[in-house]
């Protein structure tokens, strides 16, 4: 009897211990995390990188002449002091590169005093990635309440228009929603050019007819901007005069009406073809009077230009270059990096 009583104590003890391990089981193990919203640093962080897994061979491929201007340079094998016949070498490549004068004799003065260590290549590359320093930060952003506007200013047939098709489509694989302003009104067809850039990247678009007044066509991007709440838009500008007005002063009143709220200007690209060398820089100064531009973007860079361009514009003008062209498909945009475009010049 006694017997029988524990042994159904011991039953109805077990029973209820497996009740209890189902009971548990059924909470799940993991309890969903409330998760915070990823913060703004993090997003703007992740935003900026590049696209390309490797920038620098990519490079290599799309810098083919301005490569092989470096060459000379690539195949010096001394290390140590220099000859003056390898001096004069080294000189005579970077004046072709583009680099400028002022840059060349920096760089020689640095080569005859201190020689080449590490080799030639790798001392000017050193020398050439000091000279890129500046800061190349994009703004993608403006104050509570107003559209950021990034600007695009530069003589006719630089590349403005194939460069905001190309950034409308890395806006949007970013996640951001884009207003075009086909602010070159000169000739139906750069509305038109712009209109395919749109098509084909899922960018809103706003535009005029021929001969439209430039600054009503961004007034009206910013209204469509702000009413559908975009995250950001590109305004192309015309490179010449429509008739007889000053084509700058044109570029500082189209300005001024993107500034005006619910606009915000926070970048003016100021695009330059880098297959036009030295002009490029006095096409440079012209513009920069009128329009406060914030970065340069560097097109061409594939074809016949000579890399070096990029330093001597960053030293003449001040003004950081923050994208380079390489191409005219859609990818063909790159974020300019120092290291590895002066590594696609000179690694062996
Ligand atoms: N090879 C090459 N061609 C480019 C690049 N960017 C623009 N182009 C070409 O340059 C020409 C003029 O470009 P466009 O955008 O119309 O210049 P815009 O007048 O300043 O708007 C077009 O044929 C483009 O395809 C580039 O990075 N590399
Ligand atoms: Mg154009």
């Amino acid at each position: 009897m006694i017997v029988a009583l524990i042994v159904m104590a011991v039953l109805v003890l077990v029973g209820a211990a497996v009740l209890v391990r189902r009971r548990r089981r059924a909470v799940p193990m993991l309890a969903p995390v409330a998760r915070e919203a990823m913060p703004e640093v993090l997003v703007a962080e992740v935003a900026q990188r590049p696209v390309l897994v490797d920038e620098t061979q990519f490079l290599e491929s799309r810098l083919g002449s301005s490569r092989s201007i470096f060459d000379r340079v690539r195949t010096i094998s001394s290390i140590g002091s220099l000859s003056q016949d390898q001096l004069d070498t080294v000189e005579e490549v970077l004046l072709r590169s583009d680099v400028g004068v002022a840059t060349t004799a920096a760089i020689l003065d640095d080569l005859r005093e201190n020689g080449a260590p590490d080799g030639v290549a790798a001392a000017v590359r050193d020398a050439l990635l000091a000279s890129l320093g500046a800061d190349r930060s994009v703004t993608t952003t403006a104050e509570p309440g107003r559209v950021p506007v990034w600007l695009f200013v530069g003589v006719n047939g630089v590349g403005k228009t194939t460069t905001i098709g190309k950034l409308a489509q890395r806006h949007v694989s970013e996640g951001r929603s884009v207003v075009l302003a086909a602010g070159d009104t000169f000739r139906a067809a750069a509305s038109e050019q712009l209109q395919q850039w749109a098509d084909r990247t899922g960018a809103d678009i706003v535009r005029a007819a021929e001969g439209a007044d430039p600054g009503s066509v961004v007034h009206d991007a910013l209204g469509r901007a702000a009413a559908r709440g975009a995250d950001i838009v590109l305004a192309d500008t015309a490179g010449r005069r429509a008739n007889s007005t000053n084509l700058l002063d044109e570029l500082s009143k189209i300005r001024r009406v993107a500034d005006r709220d619910p606009g915000q200007v926070v970048e003016t690209f100021m695009v330059l073809d880098a297959t036009t060398g030295q002009n490029a820089l006095s096409q440079a100064r012209e513009f920069l009077a009128a329009a406060s531009v914030t970065g340069i973007v560097l097109t061409k860079l594939d074809g016949t230009a000579r890399g070096g361009i990029v330093v001597a514009i960053e030293r003449e003008l001040a003004i950081p270059v923050k994208f380079v062209g390489v191409g005219e498909g859609v990818g063909d945009l790159i974020v300019f990096d120092p290291k590895a475009f002066v590594d696609s010049l000179l690694d062996a």
